[in-house]
């Protein structure tokens, strides 16, 4: 296929395909993540849903346990704030349409942070980790991720800069109000769209986010 039928397969998914304002086009696949990578170890391993559920329960999957769960598959692009966009993946993995039906959220959940490995969490409002191409990503193009990238789990929010996707995803906390996560804190925009080029937190307007 040539480069422009390629172009145009892309254009025909609903906002896939196009470089937001600010944004230039990257080869290839880069690394990027604060921190070292952290080691999987599969007997230990939990994805865990808490907080303000709606049974007051907590609900977690092992391993084998997550694998299982119905999947999805969603064609998106991913943009880092540091302006490099990878577009059109092909993302593999559980939506988190299935997460919240089989851990359903209390009906005054506004918000979830996902929490990753290390402590590193992003909050999200829940109409956008809800959004129908928001998922749980274990492979792109077909292929399990590498550890760099975020095996087993990683969050993939294409709408959103990709700091609101954690690698090495280990939980979601249902809130009932918003709360800052890692990067959230550390200046950068509470809601992070990259259409409106939302890169820092001094951008905020009131109602964008909890005070700094
Ligand atoms: N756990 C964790 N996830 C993270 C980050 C991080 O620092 N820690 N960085 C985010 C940022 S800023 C980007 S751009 C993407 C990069 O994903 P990649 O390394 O697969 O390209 O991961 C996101 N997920
Ligand atoms: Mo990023």
């Amino acid at each position: 296929m040539g480069q422009s039928e390629n172009e145009q397969a892309r254009a025909q998914e609903p906002g896939a395909g196009e470089l937001p304002p600010g944004q230039r086009l990257q080869r290839g696949w880069p690394v990027l993540h604060y921190g070292p990578v952290p080691r999987f170890k599969p007997l230990t391993w939990e994805f865990q849903v808490f907080g303000a559920t709606a049974s007051g329960d907590k609900h977690s999957w092992n391993h084998e346990g997550f694998m299982t769960l119905p999947r999805t598959t969603v064609t998106a692009d991913l943009h880092c704030v540091t302006r490099f966009s990878m577009l059109g993946s092909r993302w593999g993995g559980v939506s988190t349409a299935t997460v919240l039906e089989l851990a359903p959220p209390a009906p005054d959940v506004t918000h979830v942070m996902v929490w990753a490995e290390y402590g590193f969490s992003s909050n999200l409002r829940l109409a956008d980790f809800a959004d129908p191409s928001s998922l749980f990503a274990t492979h792109r193009n077909d292929e399990p991720l590498t550890v760099e990238h975020g095996f087993p789990v990683r969050m993939v929010v294409p709408h959103l800069y990709a700091w609101k996707g954690p690698k090495w995803v280990r939980g979601v906390e249902y809130m009932t109000a918003d709360r800052r996560g890692f990067w959230e804190e550390r200046g950068y925009h509470n809601i992070g769209d990259p259409w409106a080029e939302q890169r820092y937190s001094y951008q905020e307007v009131p109602g964008d986010g909890p005070e700094l």
